[in-house]
């Protein structure tokens, strides 16, 4: 294990300073190298501000009634109609615009701030997005995934973060995938209205990966996968478990993972992000208005 207790950060770009203090982009390899033609510009509210579920998505800002039926992400659209007020479902009509409990956020957002002495990652996230990345950190690999994975499950994903890649990868990597699963979580509130099943055949080239999930609230991984190559570009392939077992258990879901077969260890690695993204995105999909459990809650 990488010493985790010097508490030193790449002071280079400020990441040292106070908790307000923002992570400052990178410019020579910014989003625009690590997400052409999609990546967009941070906003004001996103550098340089203390991120929050409040600051970053003011009540106002999304319409509860992405939850009453016709706002579903462009190719969802279930034709039996998911809130038909005819549903023979528990829920009452009432409750379709109702905050799902008392201080949940704009429903399937989230953003999460974490400060350690290895990291400092803000990620905001948007199930309900359309594929856009903003990813400023230097781990150019893990941007190429996320960028994927943002594209790939129609997710809105904004990540700024730094730590001590100087020491190694690992934390900073690590660290996103916990912030990643924790915005998941939040943004899933009490999970009422999912699939909460999602499950995925991605091929690349030579390479077939799978990806299944459960967002069943008691956190789960299994990888299976002989990933031949010990460096992907300057990514080492072992934190690919890493980033997954992180962003499992703090979505708090079962998530199983194997590449089936395959030779190219980018492929392999490219193909279990993106079908993670299409199963996730299957799995937050909207059905009916019941919490999707026989116990009645998923937590
Ligand atoms: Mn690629």
């Amino acid at each position: 294990m990488a010493e985790r207790s010097d508490g030193r950060l790449d002071t280079g770009t400020g990441v040292a300073g106070g908790p307000g203090a923002g992570v400052t982009p990178r410019g020579a390899e910014g989003p625009a190298a690590a997400t052409p033609g999609t990546a967009v510009e941070p906003s004001a509210a996103s550098r340089g501000t203390a991120v929050d579920p409040a600051a970053v998505t003011p009540g106002t800002a999304v319409e509860p009634a992405d939850r009453a039926g016709g706002a579903q992400a462009p190719g969802d659209a279930p034709a039996s109609g998911v809130n038909a007020p005819a549903s023979a479902g528990d829920a009452p009509a009432s409750g379709v615009n109702a905050p799902a409990s008392a201080g949940d956020a704009p429903r399937w957002q989230a953003a999460v701030a974490r400060r350690t002495g290895e990291t400092d990652v803000r990620l905001t996230l948007n199930l309900r997005g359309s594929g856009r990345a903003e990813l400023e950190f230097p781990v150019p690999f893990l941007r190429h995934m996320l960028h994927l994975f943002a594209v790939h499950g129609r997710f809105d994903l904004t990540v700024q973060a730094d730590g001590d890649v100087d020491v190694d990868d690992h934390h900073l990597v690590e660290d996103i995938g916990l912030c990643l699963g924790k915005a998941l979580h939040q943004a899933l509130g009490d999970k009422r209205g999912i699939r909460r099943y999602g499950e995925r055949h991605t091929p690349m080239d030579e390479t077939l990966a799978r990806a299944v999930i459960d967002l069943s609230g008691r956190p789960a991984f299994v990888l299976h996968a002989n990933i031949p190559a010990q460096r992907v570009g300057t990514f080492p392939t072992e934190l690919v478990r890493e980033f997954f077992k992180s962003f499992a258990n703090e979505g708090r879901m079962a998530l199983h993972l194997a590449v089936l077969y395959g030779e190219d260890s980018h492929h392999m690695i490219e193909a279990l992000f993106k079908a993670t993204a299409a199963a996730l995105r299957e799995a937050t999909s909207p059905d009916g208005d019941a919490v999707p459990s026989s116990k009645g809650v998923l937590e």
